[in-house]
């Protein structure tokens, strides 16, 4: 088998390169290593900034995006039953924050592809990856026939936190970044109409709580849980019961208990990995990088990646020239520390922390204050929410 780039990994930051790269006459095949049911099935990201959804319409799929996702111009940070709304619209000059599930972005990036024709090899077992110092790398996989070679110019390792990418890379050459939070998010998904019209992002004695939503009819909760938390401790009675705690009267009030679709723990870490390039090897996406879900960053930051690897891809193909490749690892790096950033200061802006003393619980309420009488900070809040530029 030959392609040019070889894709590892179907997520959104696997598809949108594919999809970005099919589009400009340069061939990909994609190996993932789960089924494509397993892909389409993950509930992952909710919100979408003004960028994503740019590159989403570059990449083709912006139609349904256009149609069912819910343009938001606000939203809401709540201490201790106080409220603020952010106007991002009035804030950052114009912009907003569209809410289009993950799992909606995948399956129009998949189907695009497919009726492009592109091949994705879905239960690619124990890929390989070789030769990347080389101008002839390749990639080895088990599909069902048997073990299979892949030749390519590139491989782009788009595989996740968990993936072989990462790992391929000497540890002389990577420098990795990381602190781990003491707890992790319990996620609800419901069908049932959002309590509020916007995000709420709440900061409570008793822990964090996020109200957000996928649709006019399906909710999307979260509440901090000690790491060690197991799902099966949490009936959906339990959950809202919490969740009602912490969130301001006005809006736990109009909050009813409705059955869940879905209940997830996911422990929060932020991650970066120097450099995101070896050779012909790529990293993008949250193999590279993970941020804590507080900022909304993670898919968004694969966006950005995919955004310059492409370009780079695209004017290697195009004009032979490597000036972009040469700067990716760069450039990426730059708006991966901006959004690591944000999303350490929204998490521990949010999240109450077993070690906290009286003088940090100060610290964050000051935080807060700020950000409700100072327009600079709150605009400083708003103009990272919504992204910052690439
Ligand atoms: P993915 O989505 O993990 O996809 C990687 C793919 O690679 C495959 N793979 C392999 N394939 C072949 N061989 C191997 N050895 C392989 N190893 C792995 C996997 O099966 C998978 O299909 O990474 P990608 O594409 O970089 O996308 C990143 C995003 O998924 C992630 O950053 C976001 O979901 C993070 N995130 C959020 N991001 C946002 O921008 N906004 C949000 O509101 C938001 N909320 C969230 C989130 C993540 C969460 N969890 C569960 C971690 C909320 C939560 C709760
Ligand atoms: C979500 O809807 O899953 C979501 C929204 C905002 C976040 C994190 C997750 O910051």
């Amino acid at each position: 088998m030959r392609t040019q780039v070889a894709i590892i990994g179907s997520g959104p930051a696997g598809l949108l390169l594919g999809q970005l790269l099919g589009r400009a006459g340069i061939d990909t095949i994609i190996l993932e290593r789960a089924t494509r049911e397993h892909v389409l099935s993950r509930i992952r990201a909710g919100v979408l900034e003004r960028g994503t959804v740019r590159l989403l319409e570059e990449a083709g799929v912006g139609e349904r995006l256009h149609r069912e996702g819910l343009v938001h111009t606000g939203v809401e940070l709540a201490f201790d039953g106080d409220r603020l709304r952010l106007d991002l619209e009035d804030l950052t000059g114009g912009a907003s924050v569209t809410v289009y599930g993950q799992t909606e972005v995948t399956r129009d990036l998949m189907e695009a592809r497919e009726r492009a024709g592109w091949l994705t090899v879905f239960e690619a077992q124990d890929v390989e990856i070789h030769d990347v110092e080389t101008p002839r790398p390749s990639v080895s996989f088990t599909a069902q026939d048997g073990r299979r070679t892949l030749a390519c110019d590139f491989v782009a390792a788009c595989d996740g936190f968990h993936g072989i990418g990462r790992r391929t890379v000497p540890e002389r050459v990577l420098r990795c970044f990381e602190r781990v939070y003491p707890f992790g998010w319990l996620g609800l998904l419901t069908d049932a109409p959002p309590a509020t019209h916007e995000l709420v992002y709440a900061n409570h004695a008793r822990g964090f709580a996020l109200l957000s939503m996928r649709s006019p009819t399906r909710s999307r909760y979260y509440v901090q849980v000690p790491l060690e938390t197991r799902v099966e401790e949490w009936s959906d009675e339990r959950f809202f019961t919490e969740l009602r705690r912490r969130l301001p009267d006005a809006i736990a009030d109009g909050l009813p208990t409705t059955p869940s679709i879905e209940k997830s723990v996911a422990p929060l870490r932020s991650f970066v990995a120097e450099p995101m390039r070896f050779g012909s090897l790529f990293l993008a996406g949250d193999a590279a990088h993970i941020v804590p879900p507080t900022g909304a960053k993670g898919l968004n930051l694969a966006a950005g990646d995919v955004h310059y690897l492409s370009n780079g891809l695209i004017e290697h193909y195009r004009e032979r020239s490597d000036a972009g490749l040469d700067r990716y690892s760069e450039r990426a790096l730059a708006r991966v520390w901006k959004a690591e950033r944000f999303s350490w200061w929204m998490t521990s802006m949010l999240h109450r922390f077993p070690e906290m003393d009286a003088f940090a619980e100060r610290m964050q309420r000051a935080e807060f204050d700020h950000v409700v009488s100072v327009r600079s900070a709150a605009a400083n809040v708003a103009d990272n929410y919504v992204g910052l530029p690439f």
